[in-house]
C-alpha cells in the first residue's frame, strides 16, 4: 500500500495526559527516561511543557520548570518539543502585559520549545496576537488553536472563519482543541474538511476521551484528511486523557495513512510508562479514568472535573455535585457561552459552585473573576451577555470592548528589579517564574519548598487490585461486624460512617483496627 499522507502523531503523555489523569504531578526525574524512549518513536512532536505543568512544578513538585524544559531538550534530540500556551495568559490564569509575553516566549524558545500551541479560551484573536507575533519572531513553529465547543452561538462556519483568521496571522498549523471531548465524528469531518478547503497548512485534532467519543471522531478525522492527531501512551490514555497512541498507530498500519511508527518501539515507551503509572497510581482519580457521557451536557474539560470534586470536598458538599453540573450550563449561557477551558472553566465552575452552595437567587454572590469577565477584561464573549445579567453582575458599569492586553502596563523591568532585590534571581528565567507566580515563587526560588509526597494507592483501587476481599465479616467479643476494607497500607482514612459501615460502634473502631493490622475502617 503506498502511503502518500501518513498521519502524524503528537504524543501528550508528558503534558496533557498527566494533567488530565494525575493532576499534573509527573516529576521531571520520571519524565526523562520516558522522553529518552519517546525520542526513538518518530512522533511529529511531544507535548511536554506548558498548560498547568509550570504551576504544578513550583507549587507541588519543587521542580524547576525551566530546568525540566532544558533537561527534556537534552534527551529529545530527534523530536520537537511542543508546549501549550494560553495566549496572553501564558501558563497562568490571567492576562500578562505584552513585554512579559515576549520575554516568556523568548525564554521558552531558548530553552527548547520548538512548537507553540497557542489558544484563547474565548477564541478572541486579540488575546493571541502578541504571543503569535513573538513565536514568528523567534522562528519557532506557530500552531494556532481553535478552542472547540458547542452552543447556539458556535458553528462549523464560524470555526472555519476563525481558522482563516489564524492562518492570516502566519500560523504554521491549526489545532482543533476539543478539551472536553465533545466533537462528534460528523462535526470533526465537516470542520476538518472545511478548514482544509480554505487553508493549506496542516490540521491537528486534539480531543479527550471523557465522553467516550474521541476514538470515533479520530477515525472520522483520519478519513477527512487530518494531518496530526494527539494521543497519549496507553498507561496514561483514555478517560479524561487522550486516545491511546498505540491503538491509533495500530489502527492505521498497512493503510494509506500508516503513521510509519514501529509498534515495537512503542512497546518500549509503554514499559517505561507502566513504571511511571505504578509510581503515581495513588493519584489516579477513578472519576478521571471512567467514561462520563454527562460531560456532553456540562462540557467541563478533564482537569476541571477533578478540580470541582476537590472544591466541593473542601466545602463538605460533594453530595451537591449533580446540582453543580446542572448549574454549569446556566452560568455558561448567562456568560455568552464561553468554551470551557482555562481560565473560563474555573470561572464558570466556581460560580456554579457558589450559585448552588449559596442557595437563594443566582449570582447573589459573584466572584471577582466573573465580574472581570463581564467587564470584558478577559476578551469578547462569543455570545451576547444580556443587559439583565450585566446589571446584576457589574451594576451600571460599561463593559470594556478593547483588547484586554492594552490595559496592562509593562511589568518586566520593574519585577526584574524587585526579584533581584529579594535575592531570587540565579538565571534570567527566574524573573519570569516570579512574575507569573509572585506568591509561591519566592519560597520556591529560595529553595524553601518541598516536593509533595505521592499518595499511596487510592483506597478504591487498593481494594480492587489486592487479593484481600474488600468486605468481610469480623467477630469481636462474640459480635459479628461487617467490615469494609479501604486500604491495606493505612494511607486512606475514611470514617466508617462515610462508607456505610454504620454497624460498628465508634468506640471499638480502634480495637478492630489494631486487631486487623493496619486495615483502615
Ligand atoms: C490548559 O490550559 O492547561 C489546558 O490543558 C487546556 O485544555
Ligand atoms: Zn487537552
Amino acid at each position: 500500500m503506498s502511503v502518500t499522507n501518513p498521519v502524524k502523531i503528537t504524543d501528550t503523555t508528558l503534558r496533557d495526559a498527566h494533567q488530565s489523569l494525575i493532576a499534573t504531578r509527573l516529576r521531571t526525574e520520571d519524565m526523562i527516561p520516558v522522553a529518552r524512549e519517546i525520542d526513538k518513536a518518530g512522533f511529529f512532536s511531544v507535548e511536554a511543557w506548558g498548560g498547568a505543568t509550570f504551576d504544578s512544578c513550583i507549587r507541588y513538585l519543587n521542580d524547576d520548570p525551566w530546568q525540566r524544559l532544558s533537561d527534556l531538550n537534552s534527551v529529545l534530540k530527534n523530536t520537537p518539543i511542543q508546549m501549550l500556551l494560553r495566549g496572553q495568559n501564558l501558563v497562568g490564569y490571567k492576562h500578562y502585559p505584552d513585554d512579559v509575553v515576549e520575554k516568556f516566549i523568548e525564554a521558552a524558545g531558548r530553552n527548547g520549545v520548538d512548537i507553540f500551541r497557542i489558544f484563547d479560551a474565548l477564541n478572541d484573536i486579540r488575546n493571541m496576537e502578541k504571543s503569535m507575533e513573538t513565536v514568528k519572531d523567534i522562528g519557532a513553529h506557530l500552531q494556532g488553536t481553535i478552542s472547540y465547543t458547542t452552543s447556539p452561538v458556535h458553528s462549523t462556519e464560524k470555526f472555519i472563519g476563525f481558522a482563516e483568521a489564524l492562518y492570516s496571522k502566519g500560523c504554521d498549523s491549526i489545532c482543533i482543541k476539543d478539551m472536553a471531548g465533545l466533537i462528534m465524528p460528523k462535526a470533526a469531518k465537516e470542520l476538518i474538511t472545511g478548514i482544509k478547503d480554505k487553508v493549506d497548512i496542516p490540521v491537528n485534532l486534539h480531543s479527550h476521551s471523557t465522553s467516550g467519543i474521541s476514538p470515533m471522531s479520530y477515525q472520522a478525522a483520519i478519513e477527512a484528511g487530518v494531518d496530526i492527531l494527539d494521543t497519549a501512551m496507553s498507561p496514561f490514555a483514555m478517560g479524561t486523557s487522550q486516545p491511546p497512541t498505540e491503538s491509533v498507530v495500530a489502527s492505521l498500519k498497512d493503510t494509506d495513512r500508516d503513521t510509519g511508527i514501529d509498534l515495537m518501539k512503542l512497546k518500549d515507551i509503554k514499559n517505561q510508562c507502566m513504571l511511571m503509572r505504578e509510581k503515581y497510581a495513588g493519584l489516579i482519580d477513578p472519576i478521571s479514568e471512567r467514561i462520563d457521557s454527562d460531560v456532553l451536557i456540562y462540557q467541563l474539560p478533564g482537569g476541571m472535573i477533578s478540580n470541582l470534586v476537590s472544591q466541593l470536598k473542601e466545602q463538605n458538599a460533594l453530595d451537591k455535585i449533580d446540582l453543580v453540573h446542572n448549574e454549569i450550563p446556566h452560568v455558561r449561557k448567562d456568560l455568552g457561552y464561553p468554551p470551557l477551558v482555562t481560565p473560563t472553566s474555573q470561572i464558570v465552575g466556581t460560580q456554579a459552585v457558589l450559585n448552588v452552595l449559596m442557595g437563594g437567587e443566582r449570582y447573589s454572590n459573584v466572584t471577582q473573576e466573573v465580574k472581570d469577565y463581564v467587564r470584558g477584561l478577559y476578551g469578547k464573549p462569543p455570545g451576547k451577555i444580556s443587559d439583565e445579567i450585566i446589571k446584576k453582575i457589574i451594576g451600571d458599569q460599561n463593559p470594556f470592548s478593547g483588547r484586554p492586553g492594552d490595559l496592562l502596563e509593562p511589568l518586566y523591568s520593574k519585577m526584574a528589579k524587585e526579584a533581584a532585590e529579594k535575592g531570587l534571581v540565579k538565571k534570567d528565567e527566574d524573573i519570569l517564574t516570579y512574575i507569573l507566580y509572585p506568591a509561591i515563587a519566592p519560597s520556591f526560588l529560595k529553595g524553601e519548598r518541598n516536593a509533595e509526597a505521592i499518595p499511596k494507592l487510592s483506597a478504591k483501587y487498593a481494594s480492587r487490585s489486592s487479593e484481600i476481599p474488600s468486605c468481610m465479616e469480623v467477630e469481636v467479643d462474640g459480635e459479628i461486624f461487617s467490615v469494609r476494607i479501604l486500604s491495606v497500607e493505612g494511607s486512606a482514612v475514611e470514617s466508617a460512617d462515610s462508607v456505610g459501615a454504620k454497624k460498628i460502634p465508634r468506640d471499638i473502631k480502634g480495637g478492630i483496627m489494631s486487631n486487623m493490622q493496619g486495615m483502615v475502617l
